[in-house]
């Protein structure tokens, strides 16, 4: 029987302290929130820096060091460090964790959007000065993923032995990852999360991530590539629910929604992972441990990294 990868996105760059007290802001606190949901069955912990102080995204590599070897001491979960980051850094400053790190996993955005979430401003009272500011620019920006910089992301991945997790909102990102298929330099299972409801890429629908899903299987080969959903906000667990009918993996945690059901905050990314639980015992699934995540996604192992 096949069995379910969960991913439990910690903490992200688009939430703020302000909107939750439950979201993790130092490393310690990103640490126990991701090992904890690794308890709970999350095999992939999914991984962005803050500055402990303020809660700002951060690429500071001390940072990063500090909240993954606090991880790996505690736990064998797969680690898959954002080159995401945030969608105001720069590609080199995003993908500088890769040589650093040396991660078994990273996100690999599979395309640029304009990923807004300025319409969080109005329900946010600031603790800090740079929350309304950051999140207010998202109406102007593009979260910058050229070719150029796809590439480059891939082939310093591939150097150091971390496979990229690419991230796709739109069904044009699928055929972007079919042309570096191409090229030659993707190496297989390709691994993708398709991200749905973000406002810029596509709205969460079940009909999308059919479509979605349809477009890899013809560009990519069915066989050849291993996919989860993520859903922001409201439609975290609906599309989990999807996913698992239609014989895919899982990601969720505070990065991508704050909530557990209808106005009620989760208090930690560990108790979003055992609501999917509950929906996958119903469904009669299995969760896959990190070593059998390893095995089904040709990871080097938890003793090649850099940390
Ligand atoms: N926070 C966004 C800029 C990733 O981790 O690579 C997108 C993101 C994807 O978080
Ligand atoms: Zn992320």
């Amino acid at each position: 029987m096949k069995k379910v990868i969960i991913t439990a996105a910690i903490t992200g760059a688009v939430h703020v302290k302000s909107m939750s007290p439950h979201l993790p802001i130092t490393p310690e606190e990103i640490a126990d929130e991701a090992v904890k949901a690794a308890e709970a069955g999350a095999s992939i912990v999914h991984i962005h820096a803050r500055d402990p102080r303020t809660g700002e995204p951060s690429s500071n590599l001390e940072v990063i060091h500090e909240i993954v070897s606090r991880i790996k001491n505690r736990c064998d979960a797969i680690i898959n460090i954002s080159t995401g980051a945030s969608q105001l850094m720069s590609v080199d400053e995003r993908l500088s964790c890769i040589p650093a790190m040396q991660p078994e996993l990273a996100s690999c955005n599979a395309g640029s959007i304009n990923f807004m979430f300025a319409d969080m401003a109005s329900k946010v009272t600031p603790s800090f000065d740079w929350e309304l500011k950051y999140i207010n620019k998202t109406r102007d920006n593009v979260f910058t993923n050229t070719f150029l910089g796809i590439e480059k992301y891939i082939t310093t991945m591939n150097q150091y032995g971390t496979r990229p997790e690419f991230e796709v909102y739109d069904l044009g990102m699928i055929s972007n990852i079919a042309y570096f298929v191409k090229r030659g330099i993707v190496r297989y299972p390709i691994d993708i999360q398709f991200v749905l409801g973000i406002t810029g890429g596509s709205p969460a629908t079940t009909e999308n991530l059919c479509i979605f899903k349809n477009a890899a299987d013809r560009l990519l080969g069915a066989e050849n590539y291993v996919w989860s959903v993520a859903a922001a906000g409201k439609h975290q667990l609906p599309m989990a629910a999807a996913a698992l009918s239609l014989g895919g993996n899982v990601r969720v945690g505070l990065e991508d929604n704050l909530f557990i059901k209808p106005g009620k905050l989760a208090q930690s990314n560990a108790e979003q992972v055992r609501a999917v639980r509950i929906l996958m015992d119903v469904l009669g699934l299995e969760v896959s441990t990190p070593e059998e995540t390893r095995c089904t996604m040709n990871l080097k192992g938890y003793d090649q990294v850099a940390f």
